[in-house]
């Protein structure tokens, strides 16, 4: 019997078409057919998942269409390999890069909903901490828009990062469940599950060739399931993938369990191997001993070592040219264990001797370093490594012999270079330092500002930098247009296309051409307009999010960010309170008013990041109600600080703080994204400040304190904060204060810890950076009350922020490090019954 194949319905006009009926028939369709609902009955919820179905069925003829170029042409792919993606909510920035944005709004209010609310509904997906994880989002918008043959690789955390609830002024943490609602951009692919062996033991053996070889029994197995989204390019055809692995039980061994009688036993290795995917690490803390994490590791980076060499052999390629079809970007050292891994997969699997291996891996893989602080650089005890994964600690200490034998010959006799070089840490304890294996393995390593880049070259990997100078290479950071400015500052980004067009979006050094009207009277006046209805806007959330009253004629003065000694909110918090005392002395002091925003989380385990959460609360107790001041200070900490809310609030600051000790932070985006925005910026010459600062021009940029030379020569003749403390009177009252209970209702133990801190240690300078940050924000108040002026420069601040889009950071990473090439995507319409 021959079976014939199934013919599509042929529709009148084209199920995914854009005019605004078809999307409304559509949404419709989608209400009935995928969440079985009838208006009278759904939910917002379900309007939210028949739009988003409605947008995806549009996506899906892309990404089908790219998916097939790239086998049929065998592209040249860049692998991103990342713990974390912060992507931030989907819908929004798939109509902006569908071009459907006006259409779809209109479709969904002639259908009478509220388009806005639709968009907010969407849950975000949080799986990542803060800015490593938001730049792997970042780039993988620009690399689709860019036309770049990419995949992202990373894990499916069941739980993103936890909620934030303020509670008494402390921080609360909630279990994220982001997908109790399903999620509609994702599609399984478990035809391409692989599966990940874990513990036990290796055993030597000949092969029939007389080789000498290695066999891995492991103790466990975990099985990895791949979920797709598609990352759509702006106004190009090509959706890449982001490809997210989700752990669960091999069946083979639910069977073996399960013949066995035990029953129990069996349903134990689902839970233990479905736990590998679970719950994001919040970072910030100590990671020693966090064996889970090591896992999800391994679990990630075998996962999609194994997937490339699926997509190899399909292209009917030899394992041998792996290095020719990709190119491995390890995302912090989160991934490192690529190097080993890869190495086992080539030497054990494939039978590939060491030498090609090692070459083969080493021109794959690209390293970059997100972070200078000591205590994040990644470290496993030996022990729990090599229980885990007794292969790759056999290949690390291969690796590390002969590496070894180079630095040798390199500089013989110098026993304190091996020793710091080594992969191994023998200091103590012994542990597997991630960071050197993976400069070791990698190609390229790169900084991700060029201060941070200098320091990393001077500094942590001075010693490789010796050996291998022209390894080292900057690629300052970078952020999407695409979602920074045209989705979160709609009504800035139409201002800017009416003067210059619309190109912008994709080649951001035209914002240049704003310069030209940074004198145009009526031009500045928009300017201004926009922002402060943004501004109201943002007094409306304010309002429902924390009750506080604010007024939108106030300095918005924001510091969004991960709460961080380093990062120094509560250098914020003094100045705050010192600004108070002077208001309180003089309530005619003629300062304008401002408004402190704070929004952040606090690893859980931080407990002085907590605290400095809880103390600007306290300071917001006493300041907000207090009637002296006359509303002239109001101090806000807006919760649950994720991509979705900062996409209110970055369009709506006017000044933004980075005020992070010189040397501490890598980069920085939401630097970039606030002056973008046209926020002018206080700052250190920290991270990528420097640069921000280089570009708009120093007149348009508040500097502050040390520098990192400055900091690192105060630290080496011996720092004592009281000094500071002792001479400065300002200073001492606002310690004082908060010492004696003025924000503790009297409790002078609750804040002790930041007290003795800043007066004992101080690791952060902010008792040497106190006067200069007071000193330049009372200039920044001056400045605002120039509005002229004020808005000169922030016009100036947006048209020279060009620099700082993600296109152009991919770019380089395209030309210097992976050198891959754009791959335009043709669209064919599909042909149903062809397929
Ligand atoms: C962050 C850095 O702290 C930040 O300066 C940088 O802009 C960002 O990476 C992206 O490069 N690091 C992390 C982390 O988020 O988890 O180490």
């Amino acid at each position: 019997m021959t079976t014939a194949m199934p013919v599509a319905p042929q529709y009148e006009d084209d199920r995914t078409g854009l005019s605004v009926e078809t999307l409304k028939r559509a949404f419709m369709d989608n209400l009935f057919y995928i969440q079985g609902k009838f208006p009278q009955i759904a939910s917002q919820n379900d309007y939210y998942m028949a739009l988003a179905y409605t947008v995806r069925d549009r996506m899906l003829q892309r990404w089908i269409s790219t998916a097939q170029t790239y086998t049929s042409q065998g592209s040249r792919t860049v692998c991103y390999l990342s713990a974390e993606f912060l992507m931030g909510p989907h819908l929004g920035n798939n109509l902006i890069n569908l071009g459907i944005y006006d259409q779809v709004q209109q479709a969904v209010t002639e259908l009478g909903l509220d388009f806005q609310a639709l968009l907010y509904q969407e849950e975000e997906p949080g799986l990542g901490n803060g800015g490593l994880g938001r730049l792997a989002a970042c780039f993988l918008d620009s690399l689709a828009t860019l036309q770049i043959p990419a995949i992202g690789y990373g894990i499916r955390y069941e739980f993103g990062i936890f909620d934030q609830e303020i509670r008494d002024g402390w921080q609360v943490e909630i279990t994220d469940k982001w997908l109790r609602h399903g999620n509609p951009w994702e599609i399984p692919r478990p035809e391409w599950s692989v599966e990940v062996k874990l513990g036990g033991h290796t055993e030597a053996y000949t092969d029939e060739q007389g080789q000498y070889r290695v066999r891995w029994h492991p103790y466990q197995v975990v099985k990895g399931i791949p979920y797709d989204t598609p990352i759509l390019g702006y106004l190009v055809n090509t959706a890449n993938t982001l490809r997210l692995w989700k752990a669960e039980a091999p069946e083979s061994f639910d069977f073996t369990a399960f013949n066995r009688g035990d029953y129990y036993g069996a349903v134990d290795e689902k839970i233990i191997s479905e736990n590998v995917t679970k719950v994001l690490y919040p970072n910030d803390e100590p990671i020693q001993g966090k064996r889970l994490r090591l896992v999800q590791q391994i679990f990630f980076v075998s996962c999609s070592l194994q997937d490339m060499f699926r997509i190899l052999q399909g292209q009917g390629l030899p394992v041998t040219r792996f290095h020719e079809k990709f190119t491995v970007q390890l995302n912090d050292t989160h991934p490192a264990v690529a190097v080993a891994e890869l190495m086992r997969l080539l030497l054990d699997e494939y039978g590939v001797n060491w030498d090609t291996a090692w070459e083969i891996t080493s021109r794959s893989c690209a390293y970059t370093n997100h972070t200078l602080l000591p205590e994040a650089l990644e470290r496993w005890p030996l022990s729990l490594f090599g229980s885990l994964l007794p292969r790759h600690l056999e290949i690390i200490f291969e690796i590390n012999q002969r590496f070894l034998d180079l630095v040798r010959q390199r500089f013989p006799g110098d026993a304190g270079k091996i020793q710091r070089m080594s992969l191994i840490d023998e200091s103590g304890e012994r542990y597997v330092r991630m960071a050197n294996l993976a400069t070791v393995g990698s190609m390229a390593v790169n900084g991700v500002a060029a201060l941070h880049t200098d320091l990393l070259k001077q500094t942590v990997l001075n010693d490789f930098y010796a050996l291998w100078p022209a390894k080292f290479n900057n690629k300052t950071n970078g952020v999407t247009p695409r979602r920074w400015m045209l989705l979160s500052n709609l009504r800035l980004s139409k201002l800017i296309a009416s003067r210059i067009g619309k190109t912008w979006v994709t080649n951001y050094d035209e914002l240049q051409q704003l310069e030209k009207l940074q004198d145009d009277p009526e031009f500045r006046q928009e300017w201004r307009g926009i922002k402060r209805a943004i501004k109201t806007d943002l007094v409306g959330y304010i309002q429902e999010r924390t009750g506080i009253v604010v007024s939108p004629d106030s300095i918005f003065d924001v510091l969004i960010k991960r709460i961080h000694e380093y990062k120094r909110q509560h250098l914020q918090a003094l100045h705050i309170i010192s600004l108070y005392n002077r208001l309180k002395r003089d309530p005619n002091l003629n300062i304008p008013a401002r408004t402190f925003i704070f929004g952040g989380k606090a690893a859980p385990g931080y407990f002085m990041a907590k605290l400095i959460i809880k103390l600007i609360n306290a300071i917001g107790e006493v300041v907000n109600p207090d009637p002296d001041i006359q509303g002239k200070i109001k101090v806000v900490f807006l919760p649950d600080y994720n991509v979705k809310f900062s996409q209110r609030v970055f369009p709506a600051a006017d000044l933004s703080e980075q005020i992070s000790t010189a040397g501490k932070e890598a980069s920085g985006t939401g630097n970039m994204k606030f002056a973008m925005n046209g926020a002018l910026t206080i700052g250190t010459l920290d991270g990528a400040n420097v640069e921000i600062r280089e570009k708009v021009g120093a007149d348009n940029f508040f500097l502050f304190g040390l520098n990192a030379q400055e900091v690192m020569a105060l630290r080496a003749h011996g720092y004592r904060p009281w000094e500071y403390y002792n001479s400065n009177p300002v200073l001492k009252e606002v310690i004082d204060q908060i010492a004696g209970g003025m924000f503790s209702r009297g409790d002078t133990s609750l804040f002790r810890p930041i007290v003795d801190s800043l007066l004992n240690h101080d690791p952060y300078f902010l008792m040497a950076d106190f006067q200069s940050f007071i000193d330049t924000q009372e200039r920044v108040s001056q400045a605002y009350q120039n509005t002229e002026q004020w808005t000169r420069m922030s016009i100036l601040n947006t048209a020279r922020t060009g620099f700082f889009s993600s296109d152009r950071s991919m770019q380089q990473y395209c030309q210097d490090i992976w050198h891959v090439s754009a791959v335009p995507i043709e669209v064919k319409p599909y042909d149903h019954n062809q397929a």
